[in-house]
């Protein structure tokens, strides 16, 4: 699969364990797949490598079942030795340069901006796709600042590859982050927090398919 066949996605889902106590991430991340999700992310911050690698390892073969691209937080190590197809990395993490050097031209390189200008370094920079965001305030990433939708529009406005808005998204909320100007979203903790992660995807998806008949 070429890189540019990974840009179709338009509901992206990133694992967040401590979301869903007693729920292992597998089963939470096949819900999601059930429901229509078409792009994971394994996010783990807290776990050693060797708890990274299992995971990578059963998602990477769920991923497959469903066909959907896998990405890894951090590690291009595990990326290779679990053939994910591509990395997201934040702006303290490592270079695109560098990540594109260990992962070669055909993996998957996201990076998460927070203002205009690092998204259009990001683009230069030669990544796939960019995050934007937190729009709204998150407990999944506390102490960082919402950027707004006003950042979306500006992301809209001037980014030519694609971005994913990111943080605070919920069913409440997702029809101003459309109307800012995304066709892609991410939301972590309203999904895979959620008792019914197949049903919520479902209903994200909806409303992503009637913002894109309105635009
Ligand atoms: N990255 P939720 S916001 C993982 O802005 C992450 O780069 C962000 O989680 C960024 O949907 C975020 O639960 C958390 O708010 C998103």
């Amino acid at each position: 699969m070429g890189r540019e066949a990974w840009n179709d996605f338009r509901l992206y889902v990133i694992t967040a364990e401590s979301n869903h106590p007693g729920k292992s991430v597998v089963d939470v991340i096949e819900q999601t797949l059930i429901g229509g999700a078409q792009i994971v992310q394994l996010r783990n911050k807290t776990g050693s490598r060797d708890e990274v690698l299992e995971q990578a390892k059963a998602l990477r073969e769920l991923t497959r079942k469903y066909k959907v691209p896998f990405i890894i937080n951090d590690y291009p190590d595990i990326v290779l030795e679990t053939d994910a197809d591509g990395v997201h990395l934040g702006q303290e993490d490592m270079p695109i340069a560098e990540a594109r050097r260990l992962l070669g031209p055909y993996r998957m390189i996201g990076i998460s901006t927070h203002n205009l200008q690092q998204a259009l370094a990001a683009e230069r920079d030669g990544a796939d796709y960019i995050g934007v965001g937190p729009v709204f305030p998150t407990d999944t990433k506390p102490g960082r600042a919402a950027v707004t939708t006003s950042y979306v529009t500006e992301a809209a406005r001037h980014v030519t590859i694609p971005f994913v808005a990111i943080g605070g998204i919920t069913l409440g909320n997702v029809d101003l982050v459309l109307a800012a100007g995304a066709n892609r979203i991410c939301s972590v903790s309203a999904i895979v927090g959620s008792h019914d992660p197949a049903a919520m995807c479902r209903s994200f998806l909806r409303r992503l398919e009637a913002g894109a008949e309105e635009s």
